[in-house]
């Protein structure tokens, strides 16, 4: 990497279900594009990718895996895009990214038999982030949102488990927000956090997650 110029920010966007992930990720992109800033939006799973297929049939429950095996789909899902996140970051492009490993940690430790520690082992060595902003909402709320309810994982009590193991991999990058906010409210406390942290990143180098 040159050292003379100022990198992007990797900005991830995470929380349970329904929590506004998606909206806010694409709202806080398009508003840095607009104030003339270099950002690209990332979502995860990536459902476009052939690895990315794979998670999308069983999320759709098209496709049954064993879990062991559709964690690691997840993760291969994202280290396929490490060189393009990293040479995009290089590049000075700040990427607000949709769900991330922490998602990949939260929700397959939700289900029986999986620990924390070995659920991270294949994360473990992907950019980590600069930032983490975690949307939080009761579950009860989350679920009376629309389009919620028909693919894998989408049950009240799985989703309850899945927000305490988010709650166990917080570190001090990551600031929470009530996501039973306005939209617009939330969309002002997140452009003001990233527009705060891309300052800050400068020429510092990429560390690696859980390292
Ligand atoms: N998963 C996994 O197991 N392992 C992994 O490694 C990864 C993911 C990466 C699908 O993810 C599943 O994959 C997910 C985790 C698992 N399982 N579950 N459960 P996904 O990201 O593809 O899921 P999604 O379909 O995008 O849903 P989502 O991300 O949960 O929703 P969201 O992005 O947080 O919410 P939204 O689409 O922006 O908004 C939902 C609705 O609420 C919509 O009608 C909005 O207009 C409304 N909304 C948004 N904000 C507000 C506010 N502030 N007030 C009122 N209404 C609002
Ligand atoms: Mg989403």
């Amino acid at each position: 990497m040159a050292t003379d110029r100022n990198r992007g920010a990797l900005i991830i966007i995470e929380g349970g279900d329904r929590t506004g992930k998606s909206t806010q990720s694409k709202m806080l992109v398009d508003a840095l594009l607009a104030d003339g800033k270099q950002a690209e939006l990332v979502k995860f799973p990536d459902r476009t990718t052939p690895i990315g297929k794979l998670a999308g049939s069983y999320l759709q429950k098209t496709l049954d895996l064993e879990d062991h095996a559709i964690h690691l789909i997840f993760s291969a899902n994202r280290w396929e895009k490490v060189p393009s996140i990293i040479e995009r970051l290089e590049n000075g492009i700040t990427l607000v990214v949709d769900r991330y490993a922490f998602s990949g940690v939260a929700y397959t430790s939700a289900k029986r038999g999986f620990d924390i520690e070995w659920c991270k082992q294949s994360d473990t060595g992907i950019p980590a982030p600069d930032l983490v902003i975690y949307l939080t909402l009761p579950v009860d709320q989350a679920t009376s949102r629309d389009q919620y309810g028909t693919e894998r994982y989408e049950s009240t009590q799985f989703q309850k488990r899945a927000v305490e193991n988010f709650e166990k991999l917080m570190t001090k990058n990551w600031t929470t927000l009530d996501a039973s906010q306005s939209i617009d409210a939330i969309h002002q406390q997140m452009k003001d956090l990233t527009t705060e942290i891309m300052q800050q990143v400068g020429t510092r180098s990429i560390e690696k997650l859980w390292v």
